[in-house]
């Protein structure tokens, strides 16, 4: 935690959008240029401080086209004060060096996942020297890189990372512990504790987000222990059994309501930058 936030802050990243969802099956996702900014108003509002984000083509497909990106930083950055994370992860179709070329679109962070998952009936490809090319090159760039863990061995992967190459820009340590996928560990509180328990020393913040079912439990687990939360329609889709997500922002209401539940405030923006080790 930087030292000018208070302890009782609460990070929400919102997650609007992924790149698993169809817009058949999902006609609200917001996989437009226009629908992504709108919501990241919307949520911007409702007490998100960082968007993590993954951009769809105009067949509404996923995409690391960099031209797009950069237009969607820019108008990201023009129309909020959100924190903007890209997705390097893309989808589970993307090659590695397209991967790499995301953080050409320049954003304030990226995402950056610590090893190999099975990833339903795929596989989400991390291999050791890619993450090392990534987390080097994000050094370079001067982009802040929040550490993806799938599982247990991705958390020890991270002390590997730091004590071969040092601190992320920034100097601080954020990571996301993505739970419930099915491949990595599973969205309970027991899984939770133990990934907190073997987090590196070096971690300033952490976040959890649960995917799907696991959302409720992951998110007041991440609570008790202090963390962070991510949420959005990347990682769940319904608010619960039968009541579809119809606006991101609803599920970023809800854990601000959480949060506020455990005497959590939202952080603002400006908070966010300081916990990620960003320039104002
Ligand atoms: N779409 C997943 C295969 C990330 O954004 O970095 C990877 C993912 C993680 O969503
Ligand atoms: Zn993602």
């Amino acid at each position: 935690r930087a030292p000018e936030i208070p302890a009782d802050r609460l990070l929400v990243t919102v997650a609007p959008t992924g790149a698993e969802t169809t817009k058949q099956d999902c006609p609200q996702l917001p996989t437009t240029l226009e629908e992504l900014v709108a919501t990241a108003v919307e949520c911007e509002a409702a007490g998100a401080a960082m968007i993590h984000v993954h951009i769809r083509d105009d067949e509404h497909k996923p995409t690391l086209d960099l031209g797009r990106l950069t237009a969607t930083v820019e108008a990201l950055r023009e129309s909020t004060s959100l924190v903007v994370q890209l997705s390097t992860g893309g989808s589970v179709h993307d090659p590695l060096e397209n991967r790499l070329k995301v953080l050409d679109a320049q954003p304030d962070s990226c995402s950056l996942t610590m090893g190999t998952t099975n990833f339903g009936d795929d596989v989400f490809s991390n291999p050791w020297p890619f993450v090392c090319e990534l987390y080097q090159l994000s050094q370079e760039r001067g982009v802040v890189p929040e550490f993806e863990l799938f599982d247990l061995g991705q958390v020890h992967a991270l002390q590997r990372l730091l004590d071969k190459f040092g601190l992320p820009y920034g100097g601080r340590v954020h990571c996301d512990l993505v739970m419930g996928v099915p491949g990595g560990m599973n969205g309970t509180a027991d899984s939770l504790v133990a990934a907190v328990a073997s987090l590196p020393d070096a971690v300033t913040s952490w976040s959890a987000t649960g995917i799907g079912r696991s959302t409720l439990a992951v998110a007041l687990a991440a609570l008790s222990k202090g963390g962070h939360l991510r949420v959005g329609m990347e990682d769940v889709l319904t608010l619960r059994r039968g009541v579809p997500v119809e606006r991101n922002a609803q599920l970023v209401e809800r854990a601000v309501a959480l949060g506020e539940l455990a005497q959590r405030v939202p952080m603002t923006t400006a908070e966010a930058r300081a916990l990620l080790g960003l320039a104002a």
